[in-house]
């Protein structure tokens, strides 16, 4: 008889989140709120997965007037359903300062009756959710801060904390399958939900990212309006092996950050929304806080890198919750080109 072969036992994120504990990289305030985030995600997959049969698609507000955001963006029912989701799940479990959202002007606080806790949550709760309508892949994206000591009940400054001092970060798609992709600081690693069992299962652990790549992520729609060196630096990954780079360059935009990111996270590339003239004035597109930083951390400890082009992403000082920035992420050297477009462009000057 064939010794039978050990049954390669899955790791819950539960199992995960323990043995960390356990190893004394975070503490059951931290596990727990990981835990929460991640059960309220599993209640955004399930109305994300019905579509239009869960009536819930579409825009928020009433018909001819769509309720819009502190963006200046048409709130999907989808977008309001994902942020009261999250919002009423982190209440009450007693281990946040507070909550700030994409889609709340200011930061949220705890309501009196529940106890509070030393972390700040911050997140999108949908992102991508123009993408809602035609069914493509959307994502929650959360990052995770201390609260000052000393500060019980949260207000926006509390907040302003640089990319560097996130304890967590984490994003989830809901796509073909949904995945929770998640870092404490000790590497990226990918969970999937298991539906029929209704946990999430690690299905890879430490992500990592090639450092080279030849798959770009912009919109190439903006070209026009991009600063001079980001159409440098596009125009030579467009001239391929015959231009400068020596190698054809493959392009992807699916215009959701969740799934060019995390597209990247599994097989390398560089995303990027440059500064362009559209948006300029206000810093960029992405915003820092909810959206660039946790990214930035996922990226970096799967051995990619971050930037805004002229500055490590992480260590970018926020001026605002809703601060906006210009992002270049994805495989370290690529990264690190784009950025020496942008600083040789700059020496010029
Ligand atoms: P554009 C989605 O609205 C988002 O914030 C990101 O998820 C995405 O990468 C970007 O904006 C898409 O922007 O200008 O291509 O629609």
């Amino acid at each position: 008889m064939s010794a039978t072969s050990p049954v390669p036992s899955s790791i819950s994120l539960t199992r995960y989140l323990i043995e960390e504990q356990r190893a004394g990289r975070i503490n059951p305030d931290l596990r727990l709120l990981i835990e929460v985030v991640a059960r309220a995600c599993k209640t955004i997959s399930i109305a994300v997965g019905k579509g239009a049969l869960g009536g819930v698609l579409g825009e928020a507000g009433t018909p001819g007037e769509a309720s819009m955001n502190i963006q200046g963006e048409a709130q999907k029912k989808l977008d309001v359903l994902s942020n009261e989701i999250l919002l009423e799940a982190n209440a009450w479990g007693g281990h946040l300062a507070g909550l700030a959202s994409e889609e709340m002007d200011t930061s949220h606080p705890i309501p009196d009756v529940y106890p509070r806790g030393n972390y700040l949550l911050l997140f999108d709760p949908l992102d991508g959710s123009s993408n809602i309508d035609v069914n493509i892949s959307v994502g929650t994206i959360f990052s995770v801060l201390r609260c000052p000591d000393g500060v019980t009940q949260a207000a926006d400054k509390d907040f302003l904390q640089a990319g560097t001092e996130q304890v967590c970060a984490g994003y989830t798609t809901y796509g073909p399958s949904t995945m929770l992709v998640l870092t404490i600081g000790n590497g990226t690693h990918a969970f999937t939900l298991d539906r029929e069992v209704g946990s999430f299962v690690m299905t890879t652990r430490n992500m990592t990212i090639p450092e080279e790549t030849k798959e770009f992520a912009v919109n190439m729609s903006n070209q026009r309006h991009w600063q001079p060196p980001m159409q440098a630096y596009v125009a030579d990954l467009l001239s391929g092996k015959e231009g400068p780079r020596g190698k054809d360059f493959n392009m992807r935009w699916v215009a959701s950050m969740v799934a060019d990111v995390h597209r990247i996270l599994t097989r390398g590339g560089i995303f990027s929304y440059p500064l362009d003239a559209k948006c300029a004035d206000k810093g960029g597109k992405l915003r820092l806080m909810y959206e660039a930083n946790p990214m930035s951390f996922l990226v970096e400890q799967a051995g990619g890198a971050a930037s805004t082009g002229r500055q490590r992403m992480l260590e970018v000082q926020p001026t605002g919750l809703h601060m906006r920035v210009p992002v270049f992420i994805g495989s370290k050297q690529e990264v690190e080109t784009a950025v020496r477009y942008h600083r040789e462009h700059d020496a010029e000057q």
